[in-house]
């Protein structure tokens, strides 16, 4: 092929693949969370990124701040909203106070099974609740995973429900959590996530509740001695954009941080079911006694904690709380 002919194919390939990358401007945007690197929130980012490369050639870029380096999930969701940063990774449960229909996820025994918890986010449920985070200030890209919580304490194991009478447990700033637990007889405690290590540590609270998984990279292992598996509650993780930044991004930008924030969430998805068990293991042989719960007391436990759902079924909104319990009852053939 002569060089003309070469030159020639060549610009009309460049003119052809221009327009297609002409959308992606050079951009770095921050995202944040409270926990560390090594939790698979940074192996779901990872692999967002590497789609973000391939859809955008490369433009967009995004940098991750870990362990609650811009602050906690409240304070750093409030910075979003207000265009002050672009995008945090946050359970949900500190932001009822925002979006009261929010505090259906922390529930107690809401979910038995991840993929309940996919089934009812993923679909009409969860995009209702993204019409309530836009109405913020708040674009979620998706519901990654916290996880399912159990407990673990300084004290003793928890077998039953009364295992809980007069213990400081932690709990997040959530007053369904806080409920969950005082009913249960403890002397529940509302804290940042930040500051549970500490607290843990100097015996400020005996007890905290998380997933394995960040139970284990947050090292909160390190100052408890009883694991005790609870499965109380299933937080998502919402990975919220900054509306008004968002809205500035042209339409294939925003098509491709929806596309890749979905890529990225079922890597995190499975990650996390991997490393949990492994989480799991590695506590135990730093020493921490596991526990399980036998079928009769969590049966207890699920029954003592049914007060909880009346008491918050209006805050949350009646409506919210009879379409999940629909969705469930329908999953569960029932
Ligand atoms: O118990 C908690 O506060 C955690 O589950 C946090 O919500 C979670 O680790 C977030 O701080 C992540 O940004």
């Amino acid at each position: 092929m002569t060089i003309l002919k070469t030159a020639l194919c060549l610009t009309t390939a460049l003119a052809i693949a221009t327009p297609a990358l002409a959308q992606f401007q050079e951009r770095t945007f921050r995202v944040s969370n409270g926990i560390n690197e090594d939790h698979p929130v940074a192996t779901g980012m990872a692999a967002m990124q590497e789609c973000l490369n391939e859809a955008t050639g490369s433009a967009m870029t995004m940098q991750g701040f870990w362990g609650g380096a811009l602050g906690g999930d409240l304070q750093a969701t409030q910075a979003v909203r207000s265009g002050l940063q672009e995008a945090v990774v946050t359970s949900s449960s500190p932001l009822v106070g925002m979006i009261p229909a929010l505090g259906v996820f922390d529930l107690p025994f809401l979910f038995r099974t991840p993929e309940e918890a996919y089934a009812v986010m993923d679909g009409e449920f969860g995009e209702m609740l993204n019409e309530k985070l836009d109405e913020v200030g708040l674009v979620n890209l998706g519901y990654w995973e916290n996880g399912f919580r159990n407990m673990s304490n300084s004290q003793r194991p928890i077998e039953t429900w009364e295992d809980f009478q007069g213990m400081k447990v932690r709990v997040m700033q959530n007053n369904i959590f806080l409920d969950t637990f005082s009913n249960f007889g403890a002397n529940a405690t509302p804290m940042s996530f930040g500051e549970v290590f500490s607290a843990l540590e100097t015996r400020a609270i005996d007890a905290q509740e998380n997933p394995y998984v960040t139970i284990d990279t947050s090292k909160f292992y390190e100052v408890q001695s009883y694991i005790s598996e609870t499965r109380h509650a299933y937080t998502p993780f919402l990975f919220l954009f900054s509306k008004a930044i968002f809205n500035s991004y042209s339409p294939e930008e925003q098509q491709a941080l929806r596309d890749c924030a979905t890529v990225g969430r079922d890597v995190e998805r499975a990650a996390i079911q991997e490393l949990n068990l492994e989480s799991l293991a590695r506590m135990e042989a730093a020493g921490l006694q596991f526990n399980t719960l036998s079928v009769a007391a969590q049966e207890e436990m699920l029954e003592k904690s049914q007060v909880v759902y009346e008491t918050h079924r209006a805050a949350i909104g009646e409506d919210v709380v009879d379409q999940v319990q629909a969705i469930l009852a329908d999953l569960r053939g029932q």
